[in-house]
């Protein structure tokens, strides 16, 4: 259990660039069997979103925000024996950001949910390129593609992506989500067949993963 003591000690450590002992209280962590999903949202996630806050604010620099990122990223390699102790579904999915989206851990740690669920999670990272994202998605044939936008700017992008994406295959799921929603952009895709607008890993768990993983 991440208890808001072990969370200020975990994020002071961040802050001063301690890779040490973030590595080792996530180890402890591990250990402990905690869910990926608790260590990621309520220790990586809140601590990231209080970093973005202390940048925002000018208390930390943007150095630092991209020391906790860069840190935070090791540190979620450390999950990955756990991640992919799953049993294999045959089920795919590609995971990428839009064009012009450089905010790629989100885009990460659903790739993650994938494969805890037995999918294989095609994790592409920030800033694909539309024509290579296409490329891979024929190269795949995945079962559906999951979109992650941070910033509201990038909605127009993610509107071009799929339409392209549209012209190649026409009834995809398409799952999109991430915190450029936060302030709307929800209805553009209400007329959309097979686009669905998701805003937890919990919600990903309940519409997508744990159902279909009975299925089979
Ligand atoms: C690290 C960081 C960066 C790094 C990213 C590096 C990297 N390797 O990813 C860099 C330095 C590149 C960066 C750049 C910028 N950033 Co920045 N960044 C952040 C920061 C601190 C953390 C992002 C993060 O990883 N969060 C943790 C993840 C786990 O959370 P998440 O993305 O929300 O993902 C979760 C859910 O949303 C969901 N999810 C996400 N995507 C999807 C997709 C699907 C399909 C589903 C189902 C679910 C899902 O699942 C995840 C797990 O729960 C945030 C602060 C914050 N609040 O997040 C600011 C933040 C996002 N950035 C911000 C800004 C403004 C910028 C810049 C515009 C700054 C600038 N002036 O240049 C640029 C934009 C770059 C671009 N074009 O994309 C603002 C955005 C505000 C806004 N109004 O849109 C934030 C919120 C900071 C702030 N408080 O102001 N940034």
């Amino acid at each position: 259990m991440i208890t808001d003591e072990l969370y200020s000690t975990y994020q002071s450590n961040l802050l001063s660039g301690s890779r040490l002992v973030c590595s080792q209280i996530v180890t402890d962590l591990i250990r402990s069997n905690i869910s990926i999903k608790e260590l990621y949202i309520h220790l990586f996630q809140r601590s990231l979103y209080e970093v973005g806050t202390l940048w925002e604010m000018n208390r930390i620099s943007v150095a630092t925000e991209h020391m906790c990122t860069a840190i935070t990223e090791s540190l979620i390699n450390l999950c990955y024996p756990a991640i992919f102790s799953a049993n294999h579904t045959g089920q795919k999915a590609v995971i990428t950001c839009t064009p012009g989206e450089f905010h790629q851990i989100g885009a990460r740690m659903v790739a993650d949910h994938f494969e805890l669920h037995g999918w294989d999670g095609y994790y592409l990272g920030s800033d694909t390129p539309t024509d290579e994202l296409i490329k891979f998605t024929m190269e795949k044939q995945p079962d559906l593609l999951a979109v992650s936008i941070s910033v509201s700017f990038n909605l127009p992008s993610l509107m071009a992506l799929i339409q392209r994406i549209r012209d190649h295959f026409s009834d995809l799921d398409i799952l999109v989500g991430g915190q450029g929603f936060r302030w709307g952009g929800a209805d553009a895709f209400k007329s959309m067949d097979n686009i669905h607008l998701i805003t937890s890993l919990d919600e990903l768990e309940q519409k997508f993963l744990i159902p279909r993983r009975y299925d089979s």
